[in-house]
C-alpha cells in the first residue's frame, strides 16, 4: 500500500515526559532518512517537557489537553501531513534508532502496516507484568483474528496515512493501540513485526493503569468480534430455519 515515501510524520504522545522527550526528538531528526516532519503531542505537561520541545526548532507541538493516549495520537495523526506516519512513545523506553527500519520494511513490502516487536529484545528488559499481560493479549489477539503478531502493545508502528483514514477508532486511551490492530485485520490489511530492544523508563511515571488498561484492551478485543453485519446474518438465518416448516 505504500511505495513511495513523500513524508513521515513522526507522531509522539508526550506526559511529564521532560527527562526522556529530547533525546528521543533528536535522535530522530538525525537519525530518520526521509522527509519528515515530528509532532509532540503533549498533554498540558508541567514538568518543562513543553518548554524542552518549543526550543528545539524541528518539532511542532501541538497541546491536546484531554486526557487519554489515543485522544493524543489521534489528534497528532489529524495534524500529519505525511503519507507515512510514525507513532511512538516519547518516554525514552523504545530504541528510536531503528525507526528508518520501520519506514524502509514499509516500503520494501508494501505494508499497510509495520510495528517494531520488542519480544525478541536480548537483555529482557521489559517488566514481568507487561510481558505476561502483552503475551495473554497478544494470544487472543492472534487467535481470534488470525494473526501472527508477537507484540501487541507496541507503540513503535509505521502506519500508510491512506488506510488509517480509512478505519474507525474510537478508544480515547491505552486500548486505541489495539483497537488499531483490531481495524486493521477484520479490513485485511497487512501488518508485518520487525524486532527491536525495549529499554527501561529512567525518568518520570509511567501512565499505564494496568487493570483499567487491561480490561479495555480486552473487550476492545472481543467487540471487535461481534460485527453488527455478521450478527443480524447469523439472526436472519436463524429465524429462517425456525420457521421452516
Ligand atoms: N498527550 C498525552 N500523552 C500521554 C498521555 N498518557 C500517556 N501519554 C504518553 O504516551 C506514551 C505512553 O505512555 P506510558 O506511560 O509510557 O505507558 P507505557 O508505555 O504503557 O508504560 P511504561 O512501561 O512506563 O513505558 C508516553 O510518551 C506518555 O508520556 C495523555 O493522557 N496525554
Ligand atoms: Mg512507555
Amino acid at each position: 500500500m505504500t511505495s513511495k515515501v513523500e513524508m513521515v510524520s513522526v507522531v509522539i504522545p508526550t506526559l511529564n515526559e521532560a527527562g526522556n522527550i529530547l533525546e528521543a526528538v533528536t535522535t530522530i531528526e538525525k537519525e530518520l532518512a526521509y522527509p519528515k516532519e515530528i509532532i509532540v503531542v503533549d498533554g498540558n505537561s508541567n514538568d518543562g517537557t513543553i518548554e524542552i520541545v518549543k526550543d528545539t526548532t524541528f518539532c511542532r507541538l501541538i497541546i491536546e489537553p484531554r486526557r487519554g493516549y489515543g485522544i493524543a495520537l489521534k489528534t497528532g495523526m489529524k495534524h500529519a501531513k505525511g503519507n507515512i506516519i510514525v507513532m511512538v512513545d516519547g518516554d525514552g523506553t523504545y530504541e528510536v534508532r531503528h525507526i528508518n527500519r520501520l519506514v524502509d520494511r514499509m516500503v520494501e513490502i508494501d505494508a499497510d502496516m509495520v510495528l517494531a516487536t520488542r519480544m525478541y529484545d536480548p537483555k529482557k528488559a521489559m517488566g514481568i507484568m507487561n510481558f505476561v499481560g502483552n503475551k495473554v493479549i497478544t494470544f487472543f489477539f492472534d487467535f481470534f483474528y488470525s494473526q501472527f503478531l508477537s507484540d501487541t502493545q507496541t507503540g513503535f508502528r509505521a502506519i500508510s496515512r491512506e488506510v488509517i483514514d480509512k478505519v474507525e477508532l474510537n478508544e480515547g486511551d491505552m486500548a486505541f493501540a489495539t483497537e488499531m490492530l483490531v481495524q486493521f485485520a477484520k479490513e485485511g490489511y497487512s501488518m508485518v513485526e520487525i524486532p527491536t530492544t525495549y529499554k527501561a523508563r529512567k525518568y518520570g511515571k509511567t501512565k499505564l493503569k494496568k487493570f483499567k488498561s487491561g480490561v479495555e484492551i480486552f473487550s476492545t478485543i472481543f467487540r471487535g468480534l461481534l460485527d453488527a453485519d455478521e450478527i443480524r446474518k447469523a439472526e436472519k438465518s436463524w429465524f429462517k430455519n425456525r420457521l421452516r416448516p
